[in-house]
């Protein structure tokens, strides 16, 4: 074969050959050797996944020289490292942010459709990481995109779990879980590194006794052990060489470990030893928000911080680094507590493995770590019943109850004569059965905590994690999410991007503050023209999705109102139904009424054990059958449930929104980063002054956000004069003509069970104040509908909210924590450089 050297400027010299040019010709001729000689395919056989593979593998060695060239600057100049601890990372599809990275989308997209094929179908073949519930793992996965980009140092380090979240099903309106299988196909992305395999200890008991040199010692006794295999995958900055790692550990069973069973004739009892080990990076745990204090997801968190921390320890050794310097090398920010008994983990390794002493393991531990909390909600904070902790981690708890001594002892100085304070703050909650309490041990064993927003890190202050406020105030600080507009603009949405590009030059994709420039634009009649045909293209391919995977005929030209996020109660999907429905009553009473036509879809998975989630889901598919095929709605109305919503299909939704509904309970969504996604792809928003809602709207402009709602301090001040649902029901006619209909069984077949613990749980509890909240959050859709109908007014709303979404870059929030929390600094990555490689 023969390589065309110097057909593209920029691939110069020793990198155009077959596995690193980028030339179309050679991309071409990658992509078919791959398909031969990789997929063993021609075309004649080939199937969309084999091309799909075929065009992944060229990727994947053009991102290698990065890779490796990032592995060696790093390792040559033993660059100070952020280490991401999460339990998820919610990455999506790598292929197409891969081909935006390194900047050859268009290139790419050519060269395929030269040989007949369609690169958005070969995009489509790639199963998801899942690894994720939701916001959390998003972010991690905005995260890294960002340290990449702006040539941050950084490893992510989490679990290679087999089943990421479910996929779901809708059958009969409600929601099944399907097991998601998502190695199936073989995953090109990652490189196993059995080399590097490490062990983890779990269960037994602890031996106190005394050293040869006569010094006390302890000592852990398991009675199981695991291998740990780290799997990783190349993650590209964007337009930059660097390509840092995320490493993702999966358990095994121990070679040696069973080798008495097997030479005992007890193979089946070796082999179950051997299956017992594979659960624990067997499936990712469903919940969102809420926690279920199981021993095997307790098990899965230390076994990855356990290999995390092991693997940092032989890097730095590697690196003839001494262990003194730990926190020198490495700054590790813990994703809310999953990854939080790494504080004792570390102690622990200092300490019994290292002999280091107390003192000096404390003071690396502390400096090591920080810790960003992510929920208010009290049902979301970790606890582990003592006994349960102590049979899995016996000597983690023998570190805690020390730290808790000492730690106590400083609370006892500072605060004299105070019990009560004293009972609050400690690590092990003793006010009834006996729990580890892990946001605790997060605040005591980090140098900074932080909460995601600016409202949720005051309440955290005022509330949560009051008491560790007024002990260590300079601990706190706010760094507000952000997203990344890589994969949620230039890749999502090529047309929105090439429209701002022709204006302002794309120097916005790595700097998302200069969008500003395209408030010049806001009111300019040709570019307001552009901008809608845009929306406008966006929303006929969902409609035409939503034609494809649920049979409904949508109106393009109605207001694409939607609601896409996980399913819980307190982000109120129930609220949009009741206007749904009370907009549908008003059609019910007069035919004729004037509406704005709306579209309302929705998105989201259900914990596959939350009661309530899963009947709302229910009820809004229950919704949409009868409201539908009501021929007095003359189609105004539409309601979709798209079904398994998750990375790739977010991807499709954001661009086509004209309204995002970021509609929780003041006070408890921490941040939420959907509201950010949707905002940048000119959506606007009607939501109340909760999470980074209220910095959206700063940033918009109240003239440009559609606010309703309790403010946080009037929910509590409700809550604690005593909250009467009743009121609001008996008061307000629209609102009861609502719920009735609802329990009349209107929308069941006239079942009137069905729904009954929804309308129920309003009438008396309404936890999250959904009838407090209705009336103004009809008055204000009301004000949507009206907006809309006023398309120039609009467009100049969707203009300037996209034009001030700066500040939500994930590349904002990434520098901040980078100077703030982790002090580090950029490390250029250069491909001349062949020596670093060659020696
Ligand atoms: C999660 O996704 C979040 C919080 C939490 O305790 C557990 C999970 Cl799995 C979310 C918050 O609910 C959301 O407001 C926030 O934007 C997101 O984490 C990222 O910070």
């Amino acid at each position: 074969l023969q390589y065309n050297s110097f057909e593209d400027p920029r691939c110069e010299g020793y990198l155009e050959d077959g596995r690193t040019g980028m030339s179309p010709s050679t991309l071409k001729r990658a992509f078919l050797n791959n398909l031969f000689y990789v997929q063993g395919k021609f075309k004649a056989l080939a199937t969309p996944n084999d091309y799909y593979m075929a065009l992944a593998y060229a990727i994947r060695d053009r991102l290698l020289q990065r890779w490796i060239n990032t592995a060696a600057i790093y390792t040559a100049q033993g660059s100070r490292t952020v280490a991401y601890f999460s339990a998820e990372f919610l990455m999506g599809p790598h292929l197409g942010n891969n081909l935006i990275n390194l900047d050859i989308y268009k290139d790419v997209e050519k060269g395929i459709a030269e040989m007949g094929l369609n690169l958005g179908e070969l995009l489509e073949q790639e199963e998801e990481p899942g690894l994720g519930n939701g916001g959390l793992g998003r972010l991690a996965a905005c995260y890294l995109d960002s340290l990449a980009t702006l040539e941050i140092p950084s490893l992510g380090y989490g679990i290679r779990y087999e089943f990421g979240i479910f996929d779901q099903e809708i059958e009969d309106g409600w929601q099944v879980e399907i097991t998601d299988k998502w190695l199936r196909f073989g995953n090109p992305w990652e490189i196993a590194r059995p080399e590097w395999a490490v062990e983890v200890k779990l269960g037994g008991h602890t031996d106190h006794y005394v050293d040869d040199h006569g010094r006390y010692r302890i000592r852990w006794v398991p009675d199981q052990q695991v291998t740990g295999i780290p799997y990783d995958t190349p993650i590209l900055g964007c337009q930059t060489n660097t390509a840092n790692t995320l490493r993702l550990w999966t358990a095994e069973a121990p070679e040696s470990f069973n080798f008495n069973a097997f030479n005992s004739g007890d193979y089946l009892g070796a082999v179950y030893e051997k299956v017992v080990s594979e659960n624990i990076s067997k499936v990712l745990y469903p919940n969102d928000d809420s926690s279920q204090g199981k021993k095997l997801r307790l098990t899965q968190q230390y076994f990855f911080v356990s290999c995390s921390l092991q693997d940092m320890i032989r890097i730095l050794v590697g690196q003839e680094l001494p262990l003194e310097k730990f926190h020198e090398k490495f700054a590790v920010q813990l994703n809310d507590t999953h990854p939080a008994i790494a504080v004792a983990e570390l102690m622990r390794l200092l300490i019994d493995m290292h002999h280091m002493s107390w003192d000096s393991a404390w003071s690396i531990t502390q400096r090591t770590f920080a810790y960003t909390n992510h929920t208010l909600l009290p049902e979301a904070l970790e606890r582990w019943p003592v006994e349960l902790f102590g049979s899995l981690l016996p000597r983690h708890l023998e570190i805690i109850y020390e730290l808790n001594d000492r730690f106590l002892d400083e609370v006892r100085i500072k605060f004299p004569e105070d019990d009560s304070r004293l009972s609050r703050m400690s690590l092990i909650d003793e006010s009834g059965e006996r729990y580890v309490r892990m946001a605790h041990l997060a605040c005591v064993g980090s140098h900074a905590i932080n909460g995601v927003a600016a409202l949720h890190t005051e309440l955290l202050k005022q509330d949560v994690l009051y008491d560790f406020y007024q002990m260590y105030p300079g601990k706190f600080q706010n760094k507000t999410n952000g997203v990344t507009p890589r994969r949620f603009m230039v890749l999502s949405n090529p047309a929105l991007t090439e429209l701002v590009t022709s204006k302002i030059g794309d120097t916005w994709i790595k700097n998302l503050g200069e969008l500003q420039k395209l408030e010049a634009w806001a009111d300019n009649p040709e570019f307001q023209q552009q901008w809608r045909q845009i929306k406008q293209a966006n929303k006929q391919e969902l409609a035409a999705y939503i034609q494809k995977h649920n049979g409904i005929i949508v109106d393009p030209n109605s207001i694409f109102d939607i609601l896409a996020k996980r399913f819980h109660e307190y982000k109120r999907q129930y609220l949009d139904l009741l206007h749904i429905v009370t907009l549908y009553n008003r059609i019910k009473a007069n035919p004729d009424i004037e509406i704005t036509p709306r579209t309302f879809i929705f998105g989201g998975k259900a914990a596959p054990g939350y009661f309530m989630a899963k009947l709302i889901i229910k009820l809004i598919n229950s919704v949409a059958d009868v409201i539908n095929r009501d021929p007095d709605v003359r189609g105004r109305l539409k309601v979709v449930f798209l079904k398994n919503y998750n990375v790739k299909l977010a991807q499709r939704i954001y661009p086509a929104a004209d309204l995002s509904e970021q509609i929780s309970t003041a006070g408890k969504e921490a941040s939420g980063t959907g509201n950010m996604k949707f905002a940048l792809n000119g959506a606007l928003t009607i939501g109340t002054l909760d999470g980074a809602n209220v910095e959206i709207r700063e940033e918009v402009g109240a003239e440009n956000f559609f606010l309703f709602g309790l403010t946080a301090e009037q929910v509590y001040a409700k809550r604690a004069s005593g909250y009467n649902p009743m009121e609001y029901y008996n008061s307000n006619a629209e609102l009861r003509l609502a719920l009735d209909r609802i329990a009349s069984g209107f929308f069941s077949h006239g079942d009137t069970e069905l729904f009954k613990p929804l309308v129920d749980s309003l009438l008396h509890h309404d936890q999250y104040f959904l009838l407090a909240d209705y009336q103004s959050y009809i008055d204000c859709q009301e004000q949507v509908g009206l907006a809309y109908r006023d398309q120039d007014r609009w467009t100049h709303m969707s203009i300037l909210n996209a034009a001030r979404m700066g500040k939500f870059s994930s590349d904002r929030s990434i520098q901040d924590y980078c100077r703030e929390i982790w002090k580090v600094e950029p490390v250029t990555i250069t491909l001349e450089n062949s020596e670093v490689t060659d020696s």
